[in-house]
């Protein structure tokens, strides 16, 4: 594979409602996308997932518009890749910002899969015909609020809730919604937000049966989830701390979490999110594809890394509409009423990208040709 040219645009996209974690509440997203183009005219699409300030991670919209525009870009331009498995070492000298790299980088499978005729899930590995879905929702003003939406998308069929928690957000809250939903797989997502001295909170909360407590502590600590993970019942989910395949091994070698959030961008792309799959597949750890709220080019990565043989469980990717008045792929992604998206037929990611919007989103742009 030879790219000849990398199409750069920073898209402003205002969500539906606002996105509060316990590090901050986003309104409206700045996003990356990546449109890779061989000496043939093929073309594929990246989405790059961070957010707009450095707080999930250290990666933002400034930082990786830099990084991908003075380093990584023209380090694959006109360089010779094997096949897309093999971009990433193209961008390999540069240390870290992988979201940054994933944008370049699944943008070349979007385009090794259009061009073999194949549609991505199937090009990658994928075995699941469909995904299941659960929903990601975040702090709201009032427990009321919550529980109206958690009603609203239960409704809509989605299979499990994950709530955001934080410190004065978390106990009270998930015994309400307990009590409300006794039955519904329920986890917590904390971002980070405590110590190994809130051990009393969570010990509180095994009561409620949690499917999993996921990155409650330090982003860049396996040690003391490990810790964590031996005094309570309810399984830990790792998510910001597995950044590249051998964090995952080492968090299961450590017992610092029984499952894991996959997310495409923070690993650094298909090539390793696919080697982050096998290793938790082989260690008999069940993992899912969480999301940052992604626009479409994003989510379509996603359903497709979500069809790969190790995710079971429901992941972090429901409809378009939850999130956008318009997304900028047609069809917008939709849920089925069993909770389930099915993985397209179509070539590559297996949707269109919608560029007439995607130019009157666009804030910048830049194209890096040799
Ligand atoms: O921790 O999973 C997270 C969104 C932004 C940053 C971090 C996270 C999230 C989500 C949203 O939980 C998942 C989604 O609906 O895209
Ligand atoms: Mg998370």
């Amino acid at each position: 594979m030879k790219i000849s040219s990398i199409e750069l645009r920073e898209i402003r996209l205002p969500l539906i409602h606002f996105f509060e974690t316990s590090f901050g509440r986003t309104t409206e997203r700045r996003i990356i996308l990546a449109r890779v183009v061989d000496r043939d005219g093929a073309e594929g699409w990246g989405e790059c997932t961070c957010g707009e300030g450095p707080f999930y991670s250290d990666e933002w919209t400034e930082t990786a518009w830099a990084t991908l525009k003075d380093f990584l870009a023209p380090m694959v331009v006109n360089a010779e890749a094997e096949n897309a498995a093999g971009v990433y070492d193209l961008m390999k000298r540069v240390r870290g910002h992988r979201m940054a790299k994933a944008a370049i980088e699944t943008a070349c499978w979007d385009l090794e899969a259009k061009r073999a005729g194949v549609p991505l899930w199937k090009y990658l590995g994928g075995v699941h015909t469909e995904i299941p879905c659960g929903v990601s929702i975040g702090i709201q003003d009032s427990p009321e609020q919550l529980i109206e939406k958690i009603d609203k998308d239960l409704a809509a069929g989605y299979q499990r809730i994950k709530i955001k928690i934080k410190p004065g957000w978390d106990l009270d809250i998930v015994r309400r919604v307990r009590e409300r939903f006794p039955e519904i797989q329920l986890m917590g997502d904390a971002n980070s937000a405590y110590t190994l001295s809130d051990i009393p909170l969570f010990k509180a909360l095994d009561e409620f049966k949690l499917m999993m407590l996921e990155q409650p502590l330090a982003y860049d600590d396996m040690f003391d989830h490990a810790e964590l993970q031996k005094q309570i019942a309810t399984p830990v989910c790792l998510d910001e701390s597995v950044k590249m395949p051998a964090d995952a091994r080492h968090a299961i070698a450590l017992g610092a979490c029984r499952i894991i959030n996959v997310k495409l961008g923070r690993v650094g792309g298909h090539a390793q999110a696919k080697e982050v799959e096998q290793v938790a597949r082989e260690n008999k750890i069940p993992i899912w594809c969480g999301g940052m709220l992604e626009a479409g080019i994003g989510r379509a990565h996603n359903i497709a890394m979500a069809t790969l043989a190790g995710f079971t469980l429901p992941g972090d990717v429901s409809a378009s509409s939850r999130y956008w008045e318009e997304d900028i792929i047609e069809p917008p992604v939709t849920v089925s009423a069993r909770g389930t998206i099915a993985a397209s037929e179509k070539p590559g990611i297996g949707f269109e990208v919608n560029s007439k919007r995607i130019e009157q989103l666009t804030t910048r742009k830049e194209t890096i040709s040799s």
